[in-house]
Formats: C-alpha cells, structure tokens, sequence
C-alpha cells in the first residue's frame, strides 16, 4: 500500500487525539447515545478534526466514522475512524483512550494508526510490513501457557452480550495469570500485538473499534478469530484474540 495512506492515517490520528487531550478533565456536554452508550462533545470535534485531514489530501475519501458518518456503498477504499475509543473512560478522567483510524481495501484492512495521547503511544501496522510502536517494530508475546497469560475483555453494554462474556470469562479466568478490562478495544488489541497481554475477547464490537486493531495485531505475528474459529472480519462483532499459541483457550467457546 502507497505510504501516504499510513502517513494520512497518523496525522489525521495525532490531531484527533489533540482535540481530545486539550477538552480532557474539562467539563463536558455528555450525551446518551444508547444503553449505556454516550458520546461526548469531544467525539464529536475530533472526528471533525481527523476528517480534516484525511480530506485534506483525499478530497473524495470515503469514511465510515462512528459519530454518524456514512460512506457511500461499495467504496474500493474506506477510511474507518473511532475519533475517542474508550469514551467511558474519557468521560470520567480515566486516561486510557485513543484514536484509531484503519485504511480498508476491497474488505481488508490493509493500514491503521492508533494514538494514545496520554502515553504518547502511536501503534502502526501496513499490511505485509509490519508493525509498530512509536516506529518501533513490535511483536505478539511468545506465552504458550495459560497459567503465564494476562487475558483482556471489554464489558459490552447489553445484558445478553455481557452473560457470553461471563461464560467465556468463568471458564478462562481460573486458568490464566490475571484479567483486565482496559476500556477500548483499540488499545487493548495494541497491547496484545506489542506482546504486553496475551488474549483479549470482545464480543460486542463495532466496525471502527477493530478495523486499525486488525491489521496491527495481525502484523505483529497475532490472531483474531471469530466464535467459529474463522478468521475474524472487522465488521463482525466477536472477536477473539491471542498471540497465536493461546488460541486453543477459545476452543469450544459457543
Ligand atoms: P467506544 O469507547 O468507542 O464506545 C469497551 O467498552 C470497548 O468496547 C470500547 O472500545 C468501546 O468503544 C467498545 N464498545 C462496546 N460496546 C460498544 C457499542 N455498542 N458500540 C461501539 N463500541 C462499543
Ligand atoms: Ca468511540
């Protein structure tokens, strides 16, 4: 993939987080966007803000951003963007968040950037050249047992979703090191590709929160599969994910 596409994807990431970082711990209009599902006038502006960008260099780009953004149907090329992924957390103070903006050709992700201002963490993948962390490469962890394994969920917002993530979570949190829920989808599958957990599970996503994840933690040797055991989609809502040996921890799940 041309070079511009990543290069777009990281600044249109950085000013985003920008936006969100200079509104964080400010007093914020909150609104109910769904069951316990809210968007906050700082989604909004740094979706505003990477759009900017992206049009900036791609004038007839075709988005799909959470903040109600539709592209037309069928585009070749879609530029997917979570302008906060980890609002909850935003919202309250926690300062685990971030920007994530994926680059899908055809159906597949082929480049993503996602940006933690708090940390300074910028994670980056190019499908078929790896990935990368502050343009460092990363790799998955190499834990092959589960006793050694940090395992991460995110806690979905409906009932029924969260009673499968129970019963997933029952069965694998007398097994592994520790659990963890992180919040964002985005980051928590960037931790799993730089080999700082080692399984995550979400089994209520949207496409934005995994489109960049995807293709970062598949460069970084990782694995996302979907309850069937099939190569997991990013359109698809369940995701399971692990440094590749760990997998066999969702075998049997549904
Ligand atoms: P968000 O912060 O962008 O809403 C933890 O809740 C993780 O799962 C976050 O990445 C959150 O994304 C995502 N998530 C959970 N339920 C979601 C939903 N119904 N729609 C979109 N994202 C959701
Ligand atoms: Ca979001």
């Amino acid at each position: 993939m041309d070079v511009s596409y990543l290069n777009t994807a990281i600044e249109a990431a950085r000013t985003a987080a920008g936006v969100a970082l200079e509104r964080f711990h400010k007093p914020l209009v909150v609104s109910q966007k769904g069951f316990r599902d809210i968007v906050t006038e700082a989604d909004l502006a740094a979706q505003t803000a990477a759009v900017g960008v992206i049009r900036s260099r791609f004038p007839h780009a075709a988005i799909l951003g959470e903040e109600g953004l539709t592209p037309p149907a069928r585009a070749e090329q879609l530029w997917v963007i979570d302008p906060i992924d980890g609002t909850t957390n935003y919202a309250r103070g926690l300062p685990f968040f971030c920007v994530s903006i994926g680059v899908v050709q055809g159906a597949q992700p082929a480049a993503g950037a996602i940006y933690d201002p708090s940390r300074d963490h910028l994670f980056t993948a190019a499908r078929g050249q790896g990935a990368w962390l502050n343009g460092m490469p990363i790799h998955v962890s190499d834990v092959r047992v589960l006793s050694d394994a940090i395992l991460a969920l995110d806690w979905s917002h409906l009932p029924a979703d969260r009673q499968r993530s129970l019963a997933l979570l029952n069965r694998l949190a007398t097994e592994c090191r520790s659990v963890r829920a992180i919040g964002s989808a985005a980051l928590a599958l960037s931790y799993l590709a730089t080999g700082w957990i080692d399984l995550f599970f979400n089994l209520a996503l949207r496409p934005w929160d995994g489109a960049a994840a995807q293709v970062i933690v598949e460069e970084a040797g990782g694995r996302i599969t979907n309850p069937r055991g099939e190569v997991w989609d990013y359109t698809q809502p369940s995701a399971l994910a692990s440094n590749g040996p760990l997998h066999f921890a969702f075998d049997a799940f549904e």
